[in-house]
């Protein structure tokens, strides 16, 4: 295996937290590197479900180590209650390493990502409310608390005061509201920075040995690449890069030391939060679906929106990220529907176009052009070989290969490891 990034490749929750904890069983390593308790990765153990916001998917696995890289934002009180709960579960947890320099998510992150959304109105993004965006601004603004900084006993009181004395005036300047109060969150942070500690290390130099040691490694992203800060539909996006790319930076490694990137895509589209879906269906089929899919998300429970595939935006995707192959997720879902249409281009201004649009003014014009397959109804929830899916899922999954010029190694048709059809071994 080596080393391998998993990439969503449509809007998120294509499925990634089953296919890492699937292939999880090959790697040494586990990592995340970016976004934050945004994400939602839901793994299915034994009939036990498990939704890891945080943590790796591969702490499912007692033996794995599990690290969380410096592009990762994190909540500590989030860190703290998943621990907690992977614990009570009989979870052990002792192998997660946190990077020292990955950035900590403050009580006024969160307090400025809702203010911030209501502030919008008609025009809020429609974030997880998690502080993800803030917490990525003051990074970028150079006035973020770092993992180092929080666990240094002299230091931390020092930038949270100069943080919440900027915060707390804007706060009551900007939305008339009350800010924090300094010795409760500097009690409360204290607290966190204790548990932390033994955690923290140096990710970087851990996966760079362990490669150099030639052991596997499993980049985990979170979200899709069409929520990518510069590849995605901007402003519709997250603050960080759900893109191959980032595994990199957001570990600490070069770019030459990952051998492959994997993009997981559901066999249907899903978006969550507000933004341009071209091939959304706003009709009974999209309630179908997401019934069906359970389409509703994994941290905030908001109904996800469901549409027809979209090969243009995974064809999108294996550009940005240098797909080597595709995971296709969700088979089983669209089980039973008459017809299956997927989308191979967009027209527009009388032209069909293959190529994703920048302005979202000009996507906001592009309609999907659909070419039609014949469903099935077999249930194909226990299929183990590619050649014992019915026919018109065998048409369906190669018109995907041609359209995305991107092969499949991987379809799972349930939630369970057990359940997932292997083309080629990663
Ligand atoms: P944010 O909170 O600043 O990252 O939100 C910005 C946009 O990114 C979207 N986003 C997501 N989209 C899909 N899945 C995500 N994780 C959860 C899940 C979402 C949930 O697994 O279901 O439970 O609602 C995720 N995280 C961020 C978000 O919807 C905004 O469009
Ligand atoms: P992620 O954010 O990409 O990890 O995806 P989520 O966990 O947010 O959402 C995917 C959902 O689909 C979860 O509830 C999974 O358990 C479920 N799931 C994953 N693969 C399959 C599959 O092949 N079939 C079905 N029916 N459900 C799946
Ligand atoms: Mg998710």
């Amino acid at each position: 295996m080596s080393t391998v990034v998993i990439i969503g490749a449509q809007w998120g929750d294509e499925g990634k937290g089953k296919i890492t904890d699937f292939l999880a069983e090959k790697a040494d390593i586990i990592v995340r590197y970016q976004g934050g308790n945004n994400a939602g990765h839901t793994v299915v153990v034994d009939d036990e479900e498990f939704k890891l916001h945080l943590i790796p998917s591969g702490i499912l696995y007692p033996d794995k180590l599990c690290a969380i890289g410096n592009g990762v934002v994190i909540d500590p009180q989030v860190l703290k209650k998943e621990l907690d709960s992977l614990a009570e579960r009989g979870v052990p947890t002792a192998k997660l390493y946190i990077s020292q320099r990955a950035h900590v998510i403050m009580p006024y992150h969160r307090l400025m990502d809702e203010v911030e959304e209501e502030q919008k109105g008609k025009a809020k993004i429609g974030t997880t409310k998690r502080g993800i965006g803030p917490t990525y601004t003051d990074k970028a603004s150079r006035i973020g608390i770092r993992i180092v900084d929080l666990i240094d006993k002299e230091e931390f009181p020092v930038m949270l005061k100069a943080n919440l004395e900027r915060k707390n005036q804007i706060f009551a300047k900007l939305y008339n509201i009350k800010g924090f109060d300094y010795e409760e969150v500097l009690k409360e942070y204290q607290g966190y920075a204790e548990m932390l500690e033994p955690m923290v290390a140096d990710v970087s130099l851990l996966v760079h040995n362990a490669i150099k040691e030639g052991k596997n490694v499993l980049f985990e992203g979170a979200q899709g690449t069409l929520l990518d800060l510069d590849h995605g539909t901007y402003p519709y996006v997250t603050s960080s890069h759900p893109t191959a790319a980032a595994a990199a930076l957001g570990t600490g490694i070069g770019p030459t030391k990952i051998n492959r990137a994997l993009g997981i895509v559901k066999a249907y589209t899903t978006r969550v939060g507000e933004g341009p879906f071209p091939t959304e269906l706003m009709d009974e089929l999209g309630e179908e679906i997401r019934k069906n899919g359970n389409e509703y998300g994994t941290t905030t429970g908001r109904p996800r929106r469901c549409g027809w595939f979209d090969a243009v935006i995974v064809r999108y995707a294996a550009r940005i990220s240098g797909l080597d192959s595709l995971a296709i997720t969700k088979l089983d879902v669209l089980t039973g529907l008459p017809v299956i249409k997927l989308c191979s281009g967009y027209r527009y201004k009388g032209e069909i176009i293959r190529e994703f649009p920048a302005s979202l003014k000009e996507l906001a014009k592009c309609e999907p052009v659909y070419e039609e397959f014949p469903g099935w109804t077999e249930d194909i929830s226990q299929v183990t070989r590619y050649e014992d899916l019915p026919d018109n899922a065998k048409r369906y999954l190669e018109r995907i290969v041609e359209l995305t010029e991107t092969k499949i190694a991987l379809i799972s048709v349930g939630v369970k490891r057990s359940q997932t059809i292997v083309l080629e071994n990663l």
